[in-house]
């Protein structure tokens, strides 16, 4: 970014250098046909969950909708995203992952 010689341009910069990044939360969706154990599977190797911490999650999910997987900056979501997706896809199952910001 340009440093521009006014109060407001400067501030800016150096809030930008001592913020966090911004976070993003990663869910699964319901949906009708996805085998239970195949969500378990990708909550364990995907977002590093206990078998119990995925059961949970995957029962969340199946009677809420959705659930929450995992927080991370926006680069690591997207990629949980896109790693998720694929592999829901190369085994036919119609699993549904979305990032939102946190
Ligand atoms: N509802 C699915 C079933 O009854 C299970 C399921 C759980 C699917 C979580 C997707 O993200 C999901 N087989």
């Amino acid at each position: 970014k340009e440093l521009i010689d006014t109060q407001g341009i400067v501030e800016e910069d150096v809030k930008d250098q001592l913020e966090e990044p911004a976070k993003y939360h990663v869910f699964l969706l319901n949906d009708d046909y996805t085998p239970m154990d195949f969500v378990v599977d990708v909550l364990c190797n995907f977002f590093n969950k206990s078998e119990e911490q995925a059961t949970d999650i995957m029962l969340t999910i199946h009677y809420k909708g959705k659930g929450l997987c995992g927080t991370y900056t926006a680069e690591i979501a997207e990629t949980k995203v896109e790693n998720v997706v694929q592999y829901a896809l190369d085994n036919q199952h119609p699993l549904k992952c979305v990032m939102e910001k946190a």
